[in-house]
């Protein structure tokens, strides 16, 4: 969501990075960047002001530690700036203290609000193991419960709905009955979009919130229009009261301008970012890793998080043990990049890692490729993947025939996977320090993360990155040169980094 302002706030950081000590010259020059981004970024003016203002004082309020670089010092007050300009902590979702909490959605029309009910039921029944239940009260639209019935099948969370003859409060009134009797712990009433003009129908939504009582009315707004979303949470913040804001499409929207203003322009905090159509596209929104995120600091914790969520622990130290005992097939090869897709798109993931989401801004990495190692790896007899020094020029031209690829794709996967099985075994031997050492660096998934993910539960995935993921081969663009082909050279520097 904020690719671009997060290029533009490196350019300033850069400005500064190296420099022995920090002068008024220095910091203007890196301040006025700092602006100039946030303007790119389609922030209103006052905002990039009052930011602008925000960083100065701390940039010279800061003390200035000689041992840290100046060019850190002056990320970290860009950073805590940012932080406090999405919203500080965040409040989370409000408490109910006794029956259902009750929460309300209003927004916009095709804001997202229906699809973020059943994003949030979802987030709500896996992540805090919630039985929620769904309320249809947007029968303003005749399709609209038809919608969410057909979400709420598709995830397993129930949905109370009545005719479309009923009038919406009374429809959520016994919703939130229907949830109490049957022990629902969660309910989500989705109300008809509507404009904030549309006086009849902003006086069924007081009605609804007069009825219900509900904990927190959550506003939906469309990321992508922009510095609308400003008003529009005003307007709608004069009506009900906005527990807090839901910022849906952020995945179309490169610049960010709204999730930078709402917070400073109108008092509401954003609570979550849907980033795609898919039911399990939300995340909670939290400014300082969101800050982090913005300048380039990665976000290992949302990695994780993730990496939680899909990755069965137990199981993953085991192959780690079998890993490192040299046990290194092409079946676990291909577990070990399923895992790692499990995760999201690959440039996602990637896009986490500190200093990768940069540098990958304007490389195509392409998901493809992990589908042809697949069909490499499925076109191998049991034996062979076990064993594939068993696999001669004759069987080659037949795995390449038989997954559709080309011989040398064949011939470079079973030569990285090689290389990747002999570090293994190094690493077995001679823990990581000797993996780091005898790496060549053109042909490794990612090295360096081979001692796991930092920060992830259990020493990490096994492996790290899986072998055979060769950033240059995955990446599109140009090939056939020789080292890093096709990698940026902000990933080297960011992998020749990690390596020191
Ligand atoms: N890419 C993307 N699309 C989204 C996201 N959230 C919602 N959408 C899409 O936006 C469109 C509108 O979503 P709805 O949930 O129906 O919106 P709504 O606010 O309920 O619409 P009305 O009930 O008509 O007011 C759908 O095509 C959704 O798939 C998101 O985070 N990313
Ligand atoms: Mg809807």
């Amino acid at each position: 969501m904020f690719d671009s302002l997060s290029g533009a706030l490196s350019g300033a950081y850069r400005s500064i990075v190296g420099k022995k000590v920090l002068t008024e010259k220095n910091i203007d020059e890196g301040i006025r960047a700092v602006r100039q981004a946030l303007l790119e970024a389609d922030v209103h003016f006052k905002v990039a002001k009052d930011f602008v203002k925000d960083v100065e004082a701390r940039v010279l309020g800061e003390q200035v530690i000689k041992s840290v670089d100046p060019g850190d010092q002056f990320i970290k007050s860009v950073h805590d700036a940012l932080t406090g300009l999405l919203g500080g902590e965040s409040p989370g979702l409000p408490v109910a203290d006794k029956g259902p909490l009750v929460l309300m959605m209003a927004g916009l029309q095709g804001s997202g609000k229906t699809t973020t009910c059943a994003k949030l039921a979802l987030w709500l029944k896996q992540r805090k193991k919630k039985k929620p239940l769904l309320v249809a009260a947007d029968l303003q639209r005749p399709a609209a419960v038809d919608q969410l019935k057909t979400l709420g099948q598709q995830l397993g969370i129930e949905v109370y709905a009545e005719g479309t003859d009923q009038s919406p409060p009374e429809v959520c009134r016994r919703g939130v009955e229907h949830a109490k009797k049957n022990l629902h712990d969660v309910v989500i009433l989705d109300t008809a979009g509507r404009l904030h003009i549309d006086d009849e129908l902003m006086t069924e939504l007081e009605q609804v919130e007069k009825k219900c009582d509900p904990h927190g009315v959550l506003l939906v707004c469309d990321s992508m229009t922009g510095q609308d979303v400003v008003k529009s949470t005003e307007e709608f913040h004069k009506r009900l009261p906005i527990w807090g804001v839901v910022l849906t499409k952020t995945d179309g929207d490169a610049r960010g301008g709204a999730a930078l203003s709402i917070r400073h322009l109108t008092g509401r905090s954003i609570l979550f970012v849907g980033t795609g159509e898919k039911p399990d596209e939300l995340e909670e929104f939290d400014p300082p890793r969101m800050a982090g995120r913005i300048l380039g600091m990665g976000d290992v914790v949302g990695l994780v998080e993730r990496a939680q969520e899909v990755i069965d622990e137990k199981q993953a130290e085991k192959d780690a043990k079998k890993l490192l005992k040299g046990q290194f097939d092409f079946e676990m090869f291909l577990k070990q990049m399923n895992m790692i897709r499990k995760l999201g798109p690959l440039k996602k993931v990637l896009g986490m890692l500190p200093g990768v989401g940069a540098a990958l801004k304007d490389v195509d990495l392409d998901d493809k490729r992990f589908k042809r190692v697949e069909a490499m790896i499925q076109s191998m007899t049991p034996t062979e993947r076990k064993s594939p020094n068993l696999i001669d020029i004759q069987r080659r031209r037949r795995i390449a025939r038989g997954s559709g690829n080309e011989l040398e794709a064949v011939h470079g996967l079973i030569k990285q996977f090689k290389q990747m099985q002999k570090l293994m075994s190094k690493m077995g031997k001679g823990g990581l320090e000797s993996m780091m050492g005898g790496m060549d660096p053109s042909g490794m998934g990612m090295p360096g993360m081979g001692g796991g993910m930092p920060g992830m539960p259990g020493g990490g995935m096994p492996g790290g990155m899986p072998p055979g993921l060769d950033m240059g081969g995955m990446m599109g663009g140009k090939k056939g040169k020789k080292k890093s082909a096709g990698r940026p050279s902000g990933l080297d520097d960011f992998l020749r980094g990690r390596r020191k």
